[in-house]
């Protein structure tokens, strides 16, 4: 009986840490930089599902779009910022939805 109750006991503290693990890998996201009608910095690499933050510091609006895929932020004001989230490694391109000379790329890894 007192095997069984550190057998159970154990298994809910490690379940709990891996918990914790996960929660800290997903907070570790990335950010960009949105300023003089450019993405700061313009390649970046980010782990599957954790959030890529963009921080528009223009005073022009500025929406990020990736290309070919439903991910997009809503349209940023200065000082605003959004943040999109990836679940699939693999490259992609995205752009400015209101400027589309503006380009960048987000590796997922
Ligand atoms: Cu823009």
């Amino acid at each position: 009986m007192t095997l069984l109750k550190s057998t159970i006991l154990s298994g809910v503290l490690g379940a709990g840490l891996g918990v914790a693990f996960a929660a800290s890998v997903l907070a570790q996201g990335t950010s960009v930089t949105i300023e003089n009608f450019k993405f700061g910095p313009a390649s970046i690499s980010a782990a599957a599902n954790a959030p890529i933050t963009f921080i528009n510091k223009d005073g022009a609006p500025h929406q990020v779009v990736v290309t070919g895929k439903p991910f997009k932020t809503a349209v940023l004001q200065k000082g605003q910022s959004g943040a999109i989230t990836i679940a699939d490694k693999g490259s992609y391109n995205y752009i400015c939805g209101l400027h589309p000379s503006m380009t960048g790329k987000i590796e997922v890894k």
